[in-house]
């Protein structure tokens, strides 16, 4: 670690998507001065995108905080010092549960794209005060998938998009928004390669799209009617994989059965989608050797989402695409991203609870109420929700209802404005930090990041946040903790024993595992790695769960791997699966695909009569609040002088659209939906269908530039947003489909 000029290059990871492509830094001082990709990264192997040139406008910036902040009446903040801070909080909360139950306590966020470590620790303090609901972004895109995954075969899968001889992607801008390995290159390969083919819907020709040979340019919210139409060609043209089928799923004949029943040529004008383009798509997947399916934002935030995430994996399964080299897989986890188990439900609404996650829209009606057992208290860490779920304004008047918010963030946030008490974290350079969006197969890969800066003054790294909390609610007797600490520095087996014995025999431990993990394993990891301890717990677990993929990945059990993540600065494999071995992570006890989901099927039967889009006389177009670009970086980078174009954040329209409005390229619009109205500058597109318009994500963030000007770029996505319009199933969000008006403002 160095405050100096320094010429080493230090491996860390670029924090801005879940990529975390691996970079090699220099620093000058306290800034990030050069930033390249790291080739030692066994993901990324190099590459980045041109994201991650810019990262120092996140290290510094304006933004940050630098002290804890306690609200005063009048709404402003003072600086208070750390002690005051932590007993103040841990009393807050002990109270809240006192006259309110645990329960009340409800926790937001827990990491972004680049840092998970904050999240694996809040657990500890969370229990220790009986706090049992919790949720994060993934409950407004990820969980209805999830739903769908959990019956299939209990587990997330990912494409093998590398080898892939066909890649299809579903409401997803790889070349924008990346979320797998190198992706820009991996298209290029597609792309160029006479055998390989691209299968993309998307309303917009994106730039993945113009890469297809197949655009399957479906208009706004009818993916449900594509996809099936899709599937229906695979049992209706005997294109399916029979044999594939009779070995390893259950239920194929009851969903063919239903595809059976399909007009696929009415299905394809109701999506827009010319009939024979879309057969000629469904023949490829069912021709090709291998096929790999990515479905994102474009379906997971529209209508009928979980029905299109079902949808779309009965492509690559009714056509076996499953546990093959460039195939669909399941894949290991360091930790998984959702919490396994049952659905259950919320206090008030009654709304699903996936993965162990609240849906993020009803979070507001989860508080807004006198229902006895709403939500009190909420901490927030890691997440800006009063900017990032829909509907920003019963979102604020929610935080502002509590009787304690703390939020735990590096900057100063549209939600933790609204908080009683704000803590300062160290940045993701200046601790320890790993994200757990471990996502591969056959080779999965993790890496611990170390400090490359020490943390800022005033600014602590979350996993010491944690324990102080824990400390202050005099939870954990500290004598229970002082075998383990002899044990620790005896060395790791000593260690593992003295673990096994003390939480099976102290309750307290049992339930606090990463603070236990902390205090005493902690203390002995090399400097600045505390907050690598709830690693060694977690290593423990992938030599129990994957023994032979971890020693294919060659590490002889999970004090190794342990080791080997402290030590392997540029990440390190830790599975190293074979194809087949696919079939043994399905869940279900015959390890056979179930795709018999009878609600879905429901569903599905229903198209017919189902209403295709939304949009009214008064909101005609159909408007995607929140499209990734190449200058967004959801609200990760505040200072808006990162970004080198569309620094505005443009309302991007069609041709015929802004002719009809009387729109011009560059200037400024009135958007209005039944939420809200803003205005934004316009960018008439060739890339947009006519009834469609998009603006970006990660804008509408306010930042204080060095004059003391403020500056607002863009539009904030969720001012426009209803929390109403959301999936039946798992209450995900239709950000992507907000019925909307669009105005000329006339400019002086
Ligand atoms: N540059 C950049 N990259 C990012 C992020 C970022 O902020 N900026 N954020 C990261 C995060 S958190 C996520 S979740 C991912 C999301 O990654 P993506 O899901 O790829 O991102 P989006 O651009 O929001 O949506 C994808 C596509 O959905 C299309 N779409 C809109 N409506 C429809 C529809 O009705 N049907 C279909 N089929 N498509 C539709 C849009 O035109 C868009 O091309 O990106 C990650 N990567
Ligand atoms: N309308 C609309 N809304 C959307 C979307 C959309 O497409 N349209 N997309 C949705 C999706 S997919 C996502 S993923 C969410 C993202 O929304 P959020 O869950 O709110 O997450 P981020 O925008 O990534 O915000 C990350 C926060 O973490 C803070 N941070 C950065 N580093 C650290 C750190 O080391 N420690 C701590 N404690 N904090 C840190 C940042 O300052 C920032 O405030 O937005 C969702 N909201
Ligand atoms: S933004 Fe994502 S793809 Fe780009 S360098 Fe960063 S982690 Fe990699
Ligand atoms: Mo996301």
């Amino acid at each position: 670690m160095t405050e100096q000029k320094s010429a080493v290059w230090q491996p860390t990871a670029c924090i801005l998507c879940e990529c975390n492509c691996g970079i090699v830094v220099q620093t000058e001082g306290r800034h990030l001065a050069r930033i390249r990709g790291d080739k030692d990264h066994p993901g990324s192997q190099g590459y980045t995108c041109n994201k991650a040139l810019r990262l120092d406008h996140y290290q510094n910036n304006r933004a940050r905080l630098t002290s804890p902040l306690r609200r005063r009446a009048d709404g402003s903040f003072e600086e208070i010092d750390w002690d005051t801070a932590i007993a103040e909080i841990a009393a807050k909360f002990a109270d809240v549960r006192d006259r309110h139950g645990g329960d009340k306590i409800f926790y937001y966020g827990g990491g972004g794209q680049g840092n998970h470590l904050g999240g694996a620790y809040s657990g500890a303090f969370l229990k220790a005060l009986g706090a049992r609901y919790r949720s994060n972004a993934l409950a407004q895109e990820k969980t209805g998938e999830g739903w769908v995954d959990a019956q299939l075969y209990g587990g997330h899968t990912r494409g093998e998009f590398e080898h892939a001889e066909v890649a299809v992607f579903v409401g997803k801008n790889p070349w924008m928004s990346q979320s797998f390995p190198r992706a820009r290159v991996v298209l290029n390969e597609i792309a160029k390669d006479p055998i390989r083919s691209m299968i993309v819907l998307d309303p917009v020709l994106t730039d993945t799209a113009k890469m297809a040979d197949y655009h399957l340019r479906v208009k706004p919210g009818t993916d449900a009617w594509c996809l099936a139409a899709l599937a229906a060609v695979l049992v209706q043209e005997n294109l399916c994989d029979e044999a594939f089928l009779a070995d390893h799923v259950n239920g194929a004949d009851v969903v063919k059965a239903a595809l059976a029943e399909i007009s696929v040529a009415d299905y394809a004008a109701r999506s827009g989608v010319d009939e024979e383009l879309l057969r000629a798509a469904a023949r490829r997947i069912a021709a090709a050797g291998s096929v790999a399916v990515f479905e994102d934002l474009g379906v997971q935030q529209g209508p009928n989402s979980t029905l299109c995430s079902y949808l779309n994996k009965m492509l690559w399964i009714l056509t076996g695409n499953f546990a093959k080299r460039g195939g669909q897989h399941l894949h290991s986890w360091m930790a998984p991203l959702f919490a396994p188990g049952g659905v259950g439900r919320t206090p008030v609404t009654g709304a699903p609870i996936i993965g162990g996650l609240t849906p993020s829209n009803v979070v507001p009606q989860e508080i807004l109420t006198d229902h006895p057992d709403r939500f009190r208290a909420m901490i927030v860490e890691s997440s800006n929700p009063a900017h990032s779920i829909a509907d920003s304004t019963a979102m604020r008047a929610a935080l502002e209802a509590l009787e304690l918010v703390v939020v735990i963030d590096v900057a100063m946030t549209e939600t933790a404005r609204l908080a009683h008490y704000v803590l300062p974290a160290a940045s993701q350079f200046e601790k320890v930090e790993a994200t757990f969006f471990n996502l591969e197969f056959p080779h999965n890969n993790f890496q611990l990041r170390h400090p490359i800066f020490e943390p800022a003054a005033g600014t602590l790294p979350e996993p010491e946040i944690w324990a102080r909390l824990v400390r202050a609610l005099n939870y954990v007797d500290d004598g229970d903790l002082e075998p383990l600490r002899r044990a620790a520095r005896q060395g790791r087996d000593s260690y593992a024993q003295a673990f096994l014995t003390a939480v099976a025999t102290v309750p307290a431990l049992a339930k606090t595992l990463p603070y236990v993990l902390y205090e005493t394993l902690g203390p002995t990891l090399p400097e600045g790695l505390a907050g690598a301890a709830a690693l060694w717990g977690l290593a423990q677990k992938v030599a129990l769960t994957y023994p032979e993929a971890l020693a294919r990945a060659g590490h002889a059990d999970g004090n190794a791997l342990f080791d080997a993540i402290l030590t392997q600065r540029s990440g390190v494999t830790f599975t190293a699966h074979e194809y087949a071995d696919d079939f043994g992570l399905i869940s279900h006890a015959d390890h056979k695909i179930a795709v018999e989901i009878p609600e879905l099927l429901a569903e599905l039967r229903k198209l017919p009569a189902t209403p295709p889009q939304f949009t009214t006389a008064e909101f005609p177009l159909v408007l995607a609040a929140g499209e990734r670009r190449a200058d967004t970086a959801n609200d990760i980078i505040r200072d808006p002088s990162w970004r080198r174009r569309d620094r505005d954040g443009a309302l991007r329209i069609s041709v015929a659209d802004a002719q009809q409005l009387g729109l011009v390229d560059g200037g400024r619009a009135r958007v209005t939906t039944a939420a809200g109205s803003a205005e934004a500058t316009v960018e008439v597109s060739e890339t947009m269908q006519p009834g469609h318009a998009a603006l970006p994500n990660g804008f509408g963030l306010d930042y204080t530039d060095a004059d003391g000007r403020v500056h607002v770029p863009g539009v904030a996505p969720n001012s426009l947003t209803s929390s109403d319009w959301r999936d039946a199933f798992a209450g995900t969000p239709w950000h992507k489909h907000v019925p909307a008006r669009v105005e000329a403002i006339a400019t002086r």
